[in-house]
Order: structure tokens, then sequence, then C-alpha cells
């Protein structure tokens, strides 16, 4: 008989018994061990899984203050309500279209056009741009080639083109020339100065620039030692009750300051795109504050009430609550829409709240702002004001083609993924006929470039699909069409859009450059005579022109599925967030 219990035991009387238990009681611990060890791993895993897709709250950290009153008089409204139901806007008849994806090559196999010239001339043109820069407004924020000057935003400068262009001088391999504005950085840029800056502005151009540049030059510390003295300073802005950042900040007492109108208010696309810059930066420095106080302002916004996911275009920063009801894809709202899916791909996927955010406010999108122009039914994107549909679009809403395209293909290919649900088919259709419509805007002008603003008729007996007001005829040499033709040409490698692409370029050359040097802004893009503008945005040499450099160039440099762009062109690369880094996250309510 073989011993069961520790009386058993000591009662043994031979050693061999004794043995026998021990190996028993070995036998029964290490199986027991066993269970308990693949008991634990379970139930780690599923508290991470459940962590990983639904942080908890750190409620201890958030000081919102709902409850703070503001001056009647100085808000144009406290509290966005969004009606209980109103009818989406009845579209005009959308054409009728397929469900399968069907790719409109006009035949990559028959392209015999020599893309590598083409991406040459791009180089050039942005040697010529930079070139009259540096010879005329080195050092300063902006450029105005025709009065061969520079100007800046605050002080002494903070580097707005320069730092806005390092990435694209690396991208170019343009090496001297990247050289000459590292010692800049390294020698003369310093944000210790007394001068308030815009927090978005500085963010996506100074901050998104500083990063990209640390990546691309091979994780050189010099710009990653600005963005962290940067970013310091910015943190300032976020010193509102709701934490929902100020318009702007003071470099160097870092105290927030409001905007100068609307009571104060910040724009809703400029709180809300800071989050990819201040998240890479937490990534890059192990340091969390960047990431919580980024975090902090989509909590509140998620949790505010919204038109089918859709968010008018002012936040109170005292109350944190939205101000007004003008709901656009256009300026102070577009980029808001651009970060949630952005956010949800940086992270490697890891944080599905933002995907959850995003899909809801694309079906607002679809819903109650798709429209279709008489008589070429072309699909555009129109507005809200005080709930009447508006068939108004910015130029700025042109990011969107490729942006509903990336929704669905989160950077891959459509060949890659093939598969589609009738959703993400819906939502490539809407991308490419917007990118689409986009360039109708360049096409149907006397310049071939597109306005500012421009209206879409409806009627059935309209004769054209868009009009254009003389004050909103001017071009600023953005980039949005152009980010959407690279995208849309990455995902489906439908030649068309190099070649949209192309035509485009063609035109910023004959319009836009300017012989002294540099290239300029345009008064009319309905006239033959359009009129100069003394001024080169520093987007052209950060947006437009890699855009273009980078639609006519190999699609393994920058891949889609390896890096987003900030919404000023800035790449940044994917990343899985480290546990001490990451944000807390929120529950629904
Ligand atoms: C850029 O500064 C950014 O793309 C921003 O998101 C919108 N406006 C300009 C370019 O048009």
């Amino acid at each position: 008989m073989l011993p069961r219990t520790r009386d058993d035991y000591d009662n043994a009387k031979t050693s061999k018994i004794r043995l026998t238990f021990t190996k028993r009681y070995l036998r029964v611990t290490w199986f027991r061990g066993l269970v308990f060890v693949a008991l634990s791993c379970i139930l780690l895993f599923t508290i991470y899984i459940r962590w990983d897709n639904n942080f908890t709250p750190d409620t201890s950290e958030k000081q919102f203050d709902d409850t703070f009153e503001r001056p009647v008089e100085t808000l144009v409204q406290t509290q966005f309500h969004p009606p209980i139901y109103t009818p989406a806007h009845t579209p005009t008849s959308a054409p009728t279209h397929t469900t399968t994806y069907t790719e409109t090559h006009t035949s990559v196999v028959h392209d015999t056009i020599n893309w590598k010239e083409r991406q040459n001339a791009v180089r050039e043109a942005f040697k010529h741009a930079w070139g009259g820069y540096v010879r005329d407004a080195w050092g300063c924020d902006e450029y105005h080639p025709i009065s061969h000057r520079g100007s800046n935003l605050t002080g002494i400068g903070i580097g707005f083109t320069i730092v806005d262009s390092l990435d694209t001088l690396l991208i170019m391999d343009l090496k001297e020339e990247f050289q000459h504005a590292r010692d800049w950085v390294s020698n003369s840029l310093n944000f210790e100065q007394n001068g308030s800056v815009n927090v978005f502005e500085t963010t996506i151009r100074v901050l998104g620039g500083l990063l990209s540049a640390y990546h691309l030059a091979g994780n050189d510390t010099l710009f990653l030692s600005k963005a962290i003295d940067l970013g310091d300073r910015l943190l300032g802005a976020f010193s509102s009750s709701s934490g929902i950042p100020y318009a702007s900040v003071n470099l160097s007492s870092k105290q927030g300051i409001p905007a100068h109108f609307v009571g104060g208010a910040s724009s809703t696309s400029e709180a809300t795109t800071l989050q990819l810059e201040f998240k890479y930066l937490s990534h890059l420095t192990g340091n969390e504050k960047y990431w919580k106080k980024a975090e902090e302002v989509m909590f509140k916004i998620d949790s505010l009430q919204k038109l089918d996911g859709l968010v008018p275009i002012y936040l109170d920063p005292h109350s944190g609550n939205f101000v007004g009801s003008t709901i656009t894809l256009g300026a102070r709202g577009d980029s808001y829409y651009e970060y949630l899916l952005k956010q949800y791909l940086q992270t490697s996927r890891t944080e599905p709240i933002y995907l959850r955010m995003y899909d809801q406010s694309m079906d607002g999108v679809k819903s109650r702002l798709v429209n279709y122009s008489s008589p070429s039914k072309l699909l555009y994107i129109g507005e809200l004001l005080n709930d009447d549909f508006n068939p108004k679009m910015d130029h700025l809403v042109c990011f969107m083609g490729g942006n509903f395209a990336l929704g669905v293909t989160h950077g891959k290919t459509v060949r890659e993924i093939n598969h589609f649900n009738f959703k993400e088919l819906e939502d490539l259709r809407i991308g490419k006929e917007l990118t689409k419509t986009c360039t109708e805007m360049y096409f149907r002008t006397a310049t071939g470039l597109a306005p500012e603003i421009v209206y879409f008729t409806g009627s059935s007996d309209s004769e054209k699909d868009i009009s254009i007001k003389r004050f909103d005829s001017h071009n600023l040499l953005r980039p949005e069409t152009v980010e959407s033709l690279f995208i849309m040409w990455r995902l489906t490698g439908d030649v068309q859009y190099r070649e949209w692409g192309w035509k485009i370029f063609e035109a910023f050359e004959k319009h836009t450059k300017f012989e002294g040097g540099g290239y300029t802004s345009l008064e009319d893009v309905t006239s033959t005579s359009p009129g100069r503008r003394d001024k080169m945005e520093t987007f052209w040499l950060a947006e437009t022109l890699k855009y273009f450099y980078l639609l006519f160039g190999p699609n393994d440099q920058i891949p889609l599925d390896k890096y987003v762009f900030n919404t000023e062109a800035h790449p940044l690369p994917i990343f899985i967030p480290r546990r001490k880094v990451r944000g807390q996250g929120w529950n629904r309510q």
C-alpha cells in the first residue's frame, strides 16, 4: 500500500516506501504547478487583450470642468446640441456603379513614360524654390519671393521653412542643402523667445519636421533634442481647465493663450492634430507626458455629443464643449478626421478606439455630406451650416480622397488585400471619385490650377458642375489633391493618378514658378493672367513638392504600411507602443 498522508510517511517503515511517497509528491506538485502556470498565462493574456482594446481611464489625472460658465457674449454657443434627428440631405442622384472593385488602369504594362525623368523635374523645382529662399530669406520663417525678403512669425523665427523642409531634402537626396539646413538647426535654432506661436502650426511643421528628420537622418539626436525642447514649451498650451489646448502658447513662459476670436475658442482640427507628433515624442523619449496630454483631448472629444460622428469646428478650452454648429471637412475641421485614422495606424492598430471614432465619422460624412454635382455627377463633400447643407468644398477637403482609401487598406495595396466587403468597396469608390473631382477643380480652370474654394451645382438644368467666387479664386500652392493622387497611386497602382499629377505639376510650373527665384501663390486661377501673391507657403516645400516627388518615384520609398504622414507630410514611422509610455486609453460612455 502506498503512503498518502504525512502520517503514512512518518510511519513508513522502509526507505523504499518513503522514496515512493517522495516521487508521488513531486509528480503531483509538478502537475499542479503546470496547471497554475497555464491558468495564469490565460488570465494575464485575457487581461492584456482587454486592456489593449479598451484602456481604463486614469481619472485621477484628468481635470475636467464642465461647470465653468463663460460670459454669454463671448461665445457663439457654449454647447453643441446635435438635432434629435434630422434626415440626412437628399443627395442628387448618385451615378450607378458596380459593387466590385475594378482597377481602371490606363495600363501599367503599356506605360512608357519616363517617370524617373519627371521625378527629377520635381527635384529641380524644389531646388529652384529652395535656392530663392536661401538667397533672399535664409533663416526666416516665411519667404516672399517677389520682394526678395523673409519674415518671421515671432522674434528671430522658429525655423518654419528650414525645419519644414528637412525631410524633403533627405527624401530628395539633396545632401549639401541638407547639411546647410542641419548646421542652421544646430547653430541658430533657438526656441527661447518671448513670443507666442500657433500651437497647431508649430506642432505640425516644426515638431513634426524635427521628428521626421530625426528618423530619416538615422536617429540624429540633434533633431530629437530640439524636438524635446519644443515639445516641453508646447505642453504649456494644455493648461486649460478642460485639457483642450489653447490656440497659442508663449514659447518662453510656456503660457497658453486663447484665440482672439470666437470667445477664445480653439479650432477643433487644431486641438486634435497634435497627437501623432506628441505620441511619437513620448515613444522616442520614454516620457509619457506628451502622449497623455494629447490623448486627454481625444478622450474629452469622444465624450461629447456629435452628429453621426461629425464635429463642429470650434472647442471652448474652458468648458471643453463644442462651440457653434458649423460642420465641415475643410478649414478648422479637416485634420480631426485625418488624425482619427492615422492615430489608429501609427500605433500598429493597437488602439481600436480611434478606428471606431473614424468609422462613425465617415458614416456621418457619407449620410450627410457626400453629394453629386450636375451635370457630370462629380462626387463632393459639402458642409452643414446650422443643419442646412451647403454645396461648398474647400480645396483642403481634397485630402479625403486618399484618406478614404487609406482607411480601407491601411497602407497595403488593393492587390495585396484583394477581398473587400461592401462598405470597403463603397469607401474605395468614394476615395476614387473624390480624387477625380479634385483634379477637375484644376482641369476646369483657365490656369489648370484649383482655387481655394468651389461650389457645386445640383439642379438638373445647371450647365457646369463647379462655380468659383472671385473672392475664393486664389491658389496658395496647397498639397491636398497631390497628396490624394500619391496615396491613390500607391494603393491602387492606377497610372491615371500619376498622369493627372504630372498635368497639375506642369500647371504649377507654368504659372507659379517665379523666374527671380522661388514659387508664388496666385490671385485668380480662373484668369489666364492669374496675378501673383508675394508668398511661397512652407507647405510647398514640405508637402506639395514632396508628394509630387513620391508620386513619380519608386513605391518602396516611404511605404504606406510602415509610415504615417503627419498632416504636414512629415513621415513618422509606425511603431508598437511600449507599455511604459503609452497613454491610459478610456472606456467609452
Ligand atoms: C498644411 O499646413 C496642412 O496640410 C494642414 O493640415 C492644412 N493646411 C496646410 C496645407 O494646405
